[in-house]
């Protein structure tokens, strides 16, 4: 749909969230810093065992969460919709869902649908609200053992169930800017099924290329990747404060905030300059609060864009 995709395009800059169950562990695995990969992949690099990680599911409880207060964060910065992870690899559904009780409501002492709060905080926030969906899911059954690639092929009965949880997140969450989907391998008719639905319940709704074989509505480029010419299709860039990780890392060494601001805030420019949409991260810690780093640095870029913006 032009309409939708000429509304994608104008939000230019967005707000990506990297939040769930890891986050409680700041990357930190009994005790010792896990750098293998990035933070919120830690229960595959750090080998915990799905009780294990299932225990830690049941301490996560982000009192300091505050959709509002994200919202303004992401207003302040000068961002105009936020992308946040529905479910991650980890399998872990930050919304309820009647497909597992590996969910935020059922399973964890929070029970709170974070994920509605934050779409309504965005509607009255006047901001729009998207969905990382992660095609794997390494709490599936099927898919234990942890393979040691994130690209495998899903089974048949694994498609199925992200399509139940598609169908709950296009139903019950209001209107979704698009859903940003990451990693695993369909066929190209599972693909085009998957989009198909998308379609069917949110016609409006854009997705990403990560959806495999085609199928996407505009190109996602790699990890903090640019490019340094003018491409002819819808693309975004996602980025992340530090290349070592998305998901809050406790021991980040994070140097100086005006060297952060320059480094993002050039990356803004060219990307935005080239027609993509900057797509910029924060990984809250466990406890919902942000990491004072990450909020001065949006706040800083902010104010260089309000007082630069067009008259
Ligand atoms: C990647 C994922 O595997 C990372 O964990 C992260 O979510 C990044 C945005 O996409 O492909």
């Amino acid at each position: 749909d032009p309409k939708a995709l000429k509304e994608w395009q104008e939000q230019k800059y967005s707000m990506f969230i990297h939040f769930g169950v890891y986050s409680v562990l700041g990357g930190v695995w009994n005790g010792k810093p896990a750098t293998r990969n990035v933070s919120e992949q830690i229960q595959a690099h750090a080998g915990i065992y799905t009780d294990e990680y299932e225990r830690i599911a049941k301490t996560f409880n982000p009192e300091k969460w505050n959709p509002d207060s994200i919202v303004s964060l992401a207003k302040k910065a000068g961002m105009r919709s936020i992308v946040i992870t529905s479910k991650h690899h980890d399998g872990f559904c930050m919304f309820k869902t009647n497909t597992t009780d590996f969910n935020v409501v059922d399973f964890s002492p929070y029970k709170r649908d974070l994920l509605k709060e934050l779409s309504e905080a965005c509607k009255r926030g006047g901001l729009r609200f998207g969905l990382y969906f992660s095609l794997i899911d390494w709490h599936y059954p099927q898919a234990s053992p942890i393979s040691g690639s994130n690209s495998d092929y899903i089974t048949p009965e694994h498609v199925a169930y992200n399509k139940k949880q598609i169908t709950e997140l296009l139903t019950n969450y209001g209107p979704v800017s698009e859903l940003w989907f990451d990693m695993g391998s369909q066929s190209s008719k599972e693909s085009e099924e998957l989009r198909d639905l998308v379609h069917k319940l949110q016609p409006n709704c854009m997705i990403g290329s990560r959806i495999g074989n085609d199928m996407g509505d505009f190109n996602v480029m790699g990890d903090n990747q640019e490019p340094d010419y003018v491409i002819g299709v819808p693309w975004q860039s996602p980025a992340s404060f530090f290349d070592e990780t998305w998901g809050y890392r406790s021991f980040q060494k994070r140097g100086k905030e005006e060297d952060k601001v320059r480094e993002k805030l050039t990356s803004l420019i060219q990307v935005v300059s080239r027609g993509g949409n900057f797509l910029l991260n924060i990984g809250p810690k466990g406890d919902g609060t942000v990491v004072d780093f990450e909020t001065s640095v949006l706040t800083t870029i902010g104010k260089w864009l309000e007082r630069n913006k067009e008259a």
